[in-house]
């Protein structure tokens, strides 16, 4: 039977490939694709050595790439020590086993490489569920490919491919898997539901926003939990909920699972429950890493989410962080103050006029406008509770 498998080893070296087509048209949002699946591979522990970009008004089905690009790869790979190419996009399973055919080292697209990192990063055991779900989903359609990956590792090339047989079996293997893992999966779920049913009347907060932004660090400096927080993707899979009381007031706080551009559909799919905190709290706080150049795409990726959750219409506040790395790369050591001044005026103006005011500007790191951030929760946390306890002054700390 197939393997499920850890796709990326410590110190490999990869090259990774984009393709500038319809819908990611400029070479500019392709790079900044790529930068974000460089670091996607440095989180699972590979180097990127080169990225290769083609422009295709839509990719080859055979190959991906065309002919002479897959050529001009192979051309570099060769003596060069190179172990993963990774694609930014989804490939199939034919396209997985043509390519390596070709390339002869191993070869994964964006998808299988998120899988990747949540795989190792799944520590409950309804987590670690649904990533295996999400795995073997995502398998199930490219077993060819898998296939081909198995036959490189055993008998290198030449070595004969499966017959249709062999596929059929694993096929069938693979689909009674997925199905004890839903069986799974919602049993973990009843149990969840009914912890949460327990939380009672309290107000409830989630911390929601695109991956590495700070949420965290921001549950930490709220809660004053030891969330795990760091300087790589996808640091937090599971939801925490701790209690936070402020002036007498207290409400419930979730840091979830991060968001991404490309987030593999199963992955949503098999999250869902984790994300169930998203969808039932009643105030979301959507964290932005502001000193990032991409940070407005970001902003839209993760509204898309939670559309696609329905948990778009909630009141929310944004929270504008890393406000000490935005000045670091945005000011000039040399820029006269009142300049500096007009240009942090000009960012806050704008975002309070799109948020009608529901925004705030920190930096979690250095613990700057922190009560501002306090007062603002509160008073929305405040606002909830008075709406649905009209006849109480004190709410449940
Ligand atoms: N410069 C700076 N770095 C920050 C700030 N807040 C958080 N960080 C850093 O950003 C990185 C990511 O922080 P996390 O709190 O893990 O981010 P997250 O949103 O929880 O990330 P995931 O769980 O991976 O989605 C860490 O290295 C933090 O130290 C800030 O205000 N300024
Ligand atoms: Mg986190």
């Amino acid at each position: 039977m197939i393997e499920k498998k850890q796709v990326v080893q410590q110190e490999e070296r990869a090259v990774i490939v984009g393709l500038i087509h319809k819908e990611q048209s400029s070479e500019r949002q392709v790079q900044e694709y790529l930068d974000e699946l460089v670091f996607l591979a440095e989180t699972a522990g590979a180097t990127t050595v080169k990225r290769f970009t083609q422009k295709l008004s839509h990719p080859d089905r055979a190959t991906f790439v065309g002919k002479g690009k897959l050529e001009e790869i192979k051309d570099f790979i060769t003596g060069r020590n190179i172990n993963l190419v990774i694609f930014d996009d989804e490939l199939t399973g034919s396209q997985i086993a043509n390519i390596e055919k070709v390339l002869n080292v191993k070869v994964i697209d964006r998808s299988d490489l998120i899988l990747d990192i949540f795989a190792r990063r799944a520590r409950t055991a309804q987590a670690k569920v649904q990533v295996e779900l999400a795995q073997y989903q995502y398998i199930l359609p490219r077993l060819k490919g898998m296939w081909s990956h198995l036959e490189r590792q055993g008998g290198g090339i030449g070595s004969r491919g499966p017959g249709e047989t062999e596929i059929e079996t694993d096929r069938r293997i693979i689909k009674d898997k997925i199905s004890l893992l839903r069986k799974r999966l919602a049993e973990i779920d009843k149990q969840s539901l009914t912890q949460r049913k327990d939380r009672g009347e309290y107000i409830r907060v989630a911390l929601v926003g695109y991956t590495n932004v700070g949420k965290s660090t921001i549950m930490n400096l709220l809660s004053k939990s030891e969330v795990f927080a760091e300087n790589k993707l996808f640091a937090t899979l599971d939801t925490t909920t701790r209690k936070v009381v402020f002036d007498q007031t207290a409400f419930l706080l979730s840091d979830t699972v991060g968001f991404i551009r490309k987030l593999p559909h199963h992955l949503v799919e098999s999250f869902k429950s984790t994300l169930d905190e998203v969808r039932e709290s009643d105030i979301l706080l959507h964290v932005v890493d502001v000193s990032h150049p991409q940070y407005e795409d970001q902003v839209e990726v993760v509204n898309r989410t939670l559309q696609e959750l329905k948990a778009f219409d909630k009141p929310s506040i944004m929270i504008f962080n890393k406000m000490d790395l935005y000045e670091q790369q945005t000011f000039d050591k040399w820029l006269a103050d009142d300049i500096k001044q007009d240009i942090l005026n000009q960012l806050k103006e704008n975002w309070e006029t799109r948020t009608q005011g529901n925004c705030v500007f920190i930096s979690a790191l250095e613990r700057k406008n922190i009560d501002e951030l306090r007062q603002t929760i509160m008073d929305k946390v405040i606002t909830l509770y008075r709406e649905r306890y009209p006849y109480k002054s004190e709410y449940f700390y």
